[in-house]
């Protein structure tokens, strides 16, 4: 365990951490984010109203459209000056939601991800293999720092690459992977090309998140690479991968209580749920300094419990996320929302306002297919335009979104319509399958 004093104090100890902490961020946020005074305001919330972790049902929520809406760094909580470092995610239409640490909020950063691989048992003596991308993502370089923060030797290969990767894998003799869990399982499909058998690694285990993946997937991992796989949470809002984690138990993943508050909230009323029912995550940070969200809605749905976990970790465990309750999805480890494609292809124009978007696993790898009517009069001309217009819309939809997907135009009326909502995409992935 990397932070025992902090990972087993007590529920009533760690109370009074939560709500001395609470009632400092809602003071800060109060005074230095016009946002939130506003919102406060509008709520008529005081921060001397806010006294423990019983009074945080009374503050507003924060959404992702607030972030929009602030873009890119309104809703700081210091001057960019202490901002030592800048991540970003996609967001709804385009524009990315962009968040900031101070270097504080970094070292906070370091040590969740060390208590997250403490969780799995990893040390000093450990050989890290982040293959997390580096960059706007905060995967990379948020598995990166907690790993050295724990002394353990990192190799930031990033993404991709996969046969070098599986090379260095062999040849440094790395014992820890920290990846997305399918290409973990990419990783080990390819593993024959590359000459390298997953028997002879010194691999152990494996810390995987960033993405929706059922238990099936993480049987199937562990057969394959012969090690442990452990589910890691997190989302860039809150402070990226470090926000929960699973132990040794595999029995729901940890939520660090100490930085962060969580509530379980039903998504159509904002009634906070009791433990043991499913809806809506929703998290507060209580220790950040650059962006101290107050009640985020995540739109990940899951369940909490605060039962005591056999591994004498007191925080709270969430189940391992269980669907979204917007339509995000998750392709190759992007975030990707249909509204961005739908932009895409409004913008170009010579498309009709009727797509699908269908999205597989091929081997282990996401892939996307997007199907767009097109008129009577283009679908009945030339091949070759036809041809074009594809790779046009191909070519923008990796520029704006960052992933490559396959184009078919298909004729009028190929698409089913529907008499309420369009059903836009088909996902035959099952991500979220528990069994
Ligand atoms: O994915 C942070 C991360 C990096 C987590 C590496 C774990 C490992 P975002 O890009 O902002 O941040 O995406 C956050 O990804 O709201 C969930 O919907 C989804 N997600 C993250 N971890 C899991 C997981 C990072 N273990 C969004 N299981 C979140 C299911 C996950 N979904």
């Amino acid at each position: 365990m990397w932070n025992p004093e902090m990972e087993l104090m007590s529920r009533s100890e760690l109370q009074k951490l939560q709500s001395q902490r609470l009632k400092n961020t809602v003071e800060r946020v109060y005074h230095n984010v016009p946002f939130y005074k506003k919102k406060f305001d509008e709520a008529g919330i005081k921060p001397e109203h806010i006294q423990s972790v019983a009074d945080l049902a009374r503050l507003p929520f924060t959404t992702k459209q607030d972030l929009r809406d602030n873009y890119p760094l309104n809703l700081f909580a210091v001057p960019q000056d202490e901002v030592v470092r800048i991540h970003a995610s996609s967001g709804t239409t385009g524009k990315m939601t962009v968040v900031g640490y101070t270097r504080h909020d970094i070292n906070i950063w370091a040590e969740l991800m060390a208590r997250t691989f403490g969780c799995g048992g990893v040390t000093h003596k450990d050989i890290i293999q982040v293959a997390y991308g580096y960059g706007l993502f905060t995967g990379g370089l948020g598995a990166h720092y907690g790993a050295e923060k724990i002394g353990a030797t990192v190799v930031p290969i990033s993404g991709g690459n996969t046969k070098r990767q599986l090379q260095i894998m062999a040849d440094f003799g790395t014992t820890v992977l920290a990846c997305t869990p399918s290409y973990a399982l990419y990783m080990a499909e390819t593993a024959p090309e590359a000459g390298i058998q997953l028997s002879d690694l010194k691999l152990r285990v494996g810390f995987f998140g960033a993405e929706p993946w059922s238990n099936n997937m993480r049987k199937e991992i562990e057969a394959k690479w012969n090690i442990k796989a452990f589910d890691i949470y997190g989302l860039s809002e809150i402070i990226g991968p470090g926000v929960s984690s699973e132990c040794m138990q595999q029995d729901g993943l940890h939520v660090w209580e100490d930085h962060f508050l969580v509530e379980v909230i039903d998504p159509n009323t904002g009634e906070v749920l009791p433990d043991g029912e499913k809806g809506e995550l929703v998290f507060t940070c209580i220790t950040k300094e650059a962006l101290p969200l107050i009640r985020y809605r995540t739109r990940d749905i899951s369940i909490i419990t605060h039962e005591p976990c056999a591994c004498g970790r007191t925080h709270a465990r969430m189940h391992r996320v269980m669907g979204r309750t917007d339509d995000m999805l998750i392709i190759r480890g992007v975030n990707v929302f249909p509204s961005q494609i739908e932009s895409v292809l409004l913008e170009i124009g010579e498309t009709e306002p009727h797509y699908q978007l269908i999205v597989d696993r091929e081997g282990n790898l996401d892939d996307l297919e997007i199907w767009v009517e097109v008129s009577e009069r283009l679908f009945s001309d030339e091949v070759r335009k036809l041809e074009q217009l594809e790779s046009y819309i191909r070519r923008e939809i990796q520029s704006t979104l960052g992933i490559s997907a396959k184009v078919k135009l298909v004729e009028p009326k190929t698409i089913a319509r529907s008499e309420g909502k369009a059903k836009r995409i088909i996902d035959r992935r099952d991500v979220y399958k528990q069994s």
